[in-house]
């Protein structure tokens, strides 16, 4: 049985977890989100694709939920001792060897997937990871310049990390995407899955993303199995990545039912055929399958039994 996630970061990253519990004999390929993605003191950081394969490979740190275990920042202080900017950005010392390995294999003409596959031989993630594209495909937030009031585009990260988000956004931009394509294997991987998972990640920048990239949308609506997603908003908020802040950027009501139709019901042109949504929520989608489940990750069982659900929705008994 071959499962394919759509994954971004942290929610994408516990929410593999539960699918390789839920199906342990199961190949499960992660489509990682790369929009995140930022050159930093001249090393290339991908965020989500480190914090799925740490996740995996068990060397996260689970407090904060991206970075490595037992981290120490030397490194990080000797660059602000420079005054070496961004300072706002945190590079653990073990997370830096990660960043340093890409960044030389990136300049040496590897790909971005030969380069993740080359990193996940290190940790075992137990899934195989892949990158939406090969090609740079970079996240922009366009706000008001609090000084000037003119719309100025900031990089996903400084507005996530160093602003936590809190200036409004205007739009997302997602620079390189209309030059971008999917990486090898994404496509065949999609239109022969048994079934796509769509994790409760960001629909508009991770989610969003990754079905922004020419072709992987017409791959899932494509797709072999059932295509199911799972709300990453209960109760009308989101529990992480802040999906509330950038859902009405779009046009998108914050609530499982909003986003649910937002993805769309595949037989409508959409790509949904089910949509999980938490216990009790009264979400209404039309022609997609609408299951109301435990949604809250807040255990290995929970995560299981979550996965679990979404590939019953599927079709496929694990
Ligand atoms: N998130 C923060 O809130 N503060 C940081 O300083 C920070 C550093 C960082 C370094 C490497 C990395 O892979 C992720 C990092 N993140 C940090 C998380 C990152 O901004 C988010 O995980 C994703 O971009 C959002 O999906």
């Amino acid at each position: 049985m071959h499962i394919v996630v759509l994954a971004g970061g942290v929610g994408g990253a516990r929410f593999l977890t539960g699918v390789l519990a839920a199906a342990p004999g199961a190949e499960v390929t992660a489509v990682v989100n790369t929009g995140d993605d930022v050159t930093m003191h001249g090393l290339r950081i991908c965020p989500d694709l480190d914090t799925v394969m740490y996740t995996l490979g068990d060397g996260i740190d689970e407090e904060r939920g991206w970075g490595r275990r037992g981290e120490s920042w030397v490194v990080k202080d000797e660059l602000a001792a420079y005054g070496a900017e961004p300072t706002w950005f945190g590079l653990g010392d073990r997370d830096l060897a990660t960043h340093l390995v890409r960044t030389r294999m990136l300049d040496a003409g590897y790909p971005l997937s030969d380069v993740t596959a080359a990193l996940a031989q290190r940790w075992q993630p137990g899934v195989r990871l892949l990158p939406m594209s090969d090609q740079r495909v970079e996240t922009h937030v366009v706000v008001d310049d609090p000084e000037t009031g003119r719309p100025q585009a900031l990089h996903f990260q400084e507005w996530w990390v160093r602003h936590r988000a809190a200036l409004d956004a205007r739009s997302f931009v997602q620079v390189g995407v209309d030059e971008a394509r999917p990486a090898p294997g994404v496509v065949e991987s999609l239109r022969s899955a048994d079934a796509v998972l769509f994790a409760p990640s960001n629909p508009v920048v991770s989610i969003g993303t990754v079905l922004g990239v020419p072709g992987i949308r017409d791959a899932v609506q494509a797709a072999a199995g059932r295509v199911v997603g799972v709300s990453p908003i209960v109760d009308g908020a989101a529990l992480r990545g802040m999906a509330d802040r950038c859902l009405p950027v779009v046009g998108v009501e914050v609530s499982a039912q909003g986003v649910g139709r937002h993805y769309g019901a595949r037989t409508d042109g959409g790509l949904l055929d089910a949509w999980l949504v938490h216990t009790g929520d009264a979400a209404t989608v039309p022609r997609v399958d609408v299951r109301a489940v435990p949604l809250l990750m807040s255990s290995p069982a929970a995560t299981r039994d979550l996965a679990r659900a979404a590939l019953d929705a599927a079709g496929i008994a694990p």
